[in-house]
């Protein structure tokens, strides 16, 4: 891991941090005409991409409803239970989140509020290769059944014998999915966006995916809705002497297993015990059956911040804004206070950050890179759209017609004044109704 000294005063920048960059332009130029494709030639386009990319013949990319029914039948009773265990804290935690529909009325008796729907349909991506995780199943499907969503489908690449993991398929059937498709790629986001003979559109797609499956994504938005693109996963952990540096070796190291490029953060004022937790990771790295992508992670992108005192500490966090933040150090829930930027921050010595990738409740789909600035997990609002709601007394109109008038008239839009001020004649006459 890289070591930044900070002094007093002294501020992390961004430069400090090694942040992914933009999906390459000749990958989006790929998406782009798989997309082209898929709009111009449906099921064949699918069946073409799916024979090329993953070598795979596929006849019926449905999934024959029995097939999920029987999804728990053969599944390890302990991974079951855990599965159902995580469904039913995860759909807790985001029922919390639905937000009711709200009206109120004002004295002259209109009624102004928020109306909302969810969309009807909801497109779930789930990677194929070794991201194929269970728990990010159950993370999409749930909080779009929690919000109402009729129609949630979930789209993953066929394995090598044209198949689902028995394992994706249990989630899907725990959280509710109702349609499953053996298809991924671009190709899927653009079947998702567009529909296809055999897979009709969704209003909304979400889930992970490699770099074609971004771009395929940043490509149909707009025609359909889109969560964030997910980049690599990031860890930060702040921590003092107070902690066990072997168990935050472990969190940091839990982090950096995800992928070569997810991004670990040590910031702690302890010049001493970071070195400690150094040590514990040579230690621990050693016995892990993934030590290649994690010792890749921690030297390429791992960080050590070592701050002056506690307010440059969380300072440095504020900047590097991450996906994962664990207060690991005396006081933590005192700090949450002063916390502005991260996806999820876990509180205290106890609240290792896997439990919230699994079982805690909350979303594990995160802002990444820094967009924890301004964005926010994945929640029940994603899949539900609010309308406004207007319903003017004819005392209200006389009120707000004037107003109304004098605001088109000096933006020159004729007919808007028309069409507050023909009301307003009416009721001024005298006749009950326009
Ligand atoms: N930490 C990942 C989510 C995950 N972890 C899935 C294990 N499985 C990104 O938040
Ligand atoms: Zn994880």
């Amino acid at each position: 891991m890289k070591t930044v000294q900070l002094g007093a005063g002294e501020r992390l920048t961004v430069l400090n941090l090694n942040r992914e960059g933009a999906v390459p332009l000749k990958i989006t130029r790929a998406a782009q005409d798989i997309i082209e494709g898929v709009r111009a030639s449906g099921d064949e386009a699918l069946r073409r991409y799916c024979k090329d990319f993953d070598g795979v013949e596929v006849d019926e990319f449905r999934l024959p409803q029995e097939r999920i029914d029987a999804a728990l039948d053969n599944i390890d009773p302990a991974f079951l239970a855990a599965l159902e265990k995580a469904a039913e804290q995860i759909r807790d935690f985001h029922q919390r989140e639905v937000q009711q529909s709200w009206f109120t009325t004002r004295a002259d008796g209109t009624m102004l509020g928020v109306k909302v729907t969810p969309v009807r349909a909801a497109g779930i991506y789930v990677p194929g290769g070794r991201a194929q995780y269970p728990s990010t199943v159950l993370m999409n499907a749930i909080p779009a059944k929690v919000a109402g969503v009729e129609r949630v489908v979930m789209v993953t690449p066929p394995q090598r014998d044209g198949g689902i993991s028995p394992y994706t398929l249990a989630a899907a059937k725990v959280a509710g999915v109702d349609e499953v498709y053996t298809v991924g790629g671009a190709q899927a986001i653009a079947a998702l966006a567009y529909g296809t003979q055999s897979i009709p559109r969704v209003e909304k797609i979400t889930g992970p995916g490699n770099a074609y499956v971004a771009a395929a994504k940043r490509l149909v938005s707009g025609e359909v809705g889109i969560d964030m693109i997910a980049g690599p996963s990031e860890v930060c952990v702040l921590a003092d002497a107070s902690a066990n540096p072997a168990v935050v070796a472990a969190d940091l190291m839990a982090q950096a297993e995800h992928d070569p490029l997810a991004a670990c953060y040590l910031v702690t004022c302890d010049a001493q015990f970071a070195t400690e937790v150094e040590r514990a990771v040579e230690v621990l790295v050693a016995q892990s059956p993934r030590e290649d992508i994690t010792r890749t992670s921690l030297d390429n992108e791992g960080v050590i911040v070592v701050a002056a005192d506690m307010d440059a500490a969380v300072d440095a966090v504020n900047t590097i804004a991450p996906e994962h933040l664990e207060l690991h150090c005396e006081n933590a829930m005192g700090l949450l206070g002063s916390i502005r930027n991260a996806g999820a921050i876990f509180v205290g010595a106890w609240s290792s950050e896997p439990l919230g990738d699994y079982v805690a409740g909350p979303n594990h789909t995160l802002p990444t890179g820094g967009t924890a600035m301004f964005s926010s997990p994945l929640s029940v609002d994603d899949f539900v759209k609010r309308s406004s709601v207007i319903c003017y007394t004819p005392q209200g109109l006389m009120n707000d017609a004037p107003a109304t008038q004098a605001m088109a008239r000096r933006e020159g839009l004729w007919a808007h004044a028309l069409s507050a001020g023909l009301r307003r004649r009416v009721l001024q006459q005298g006749e009950g109704s326009v």
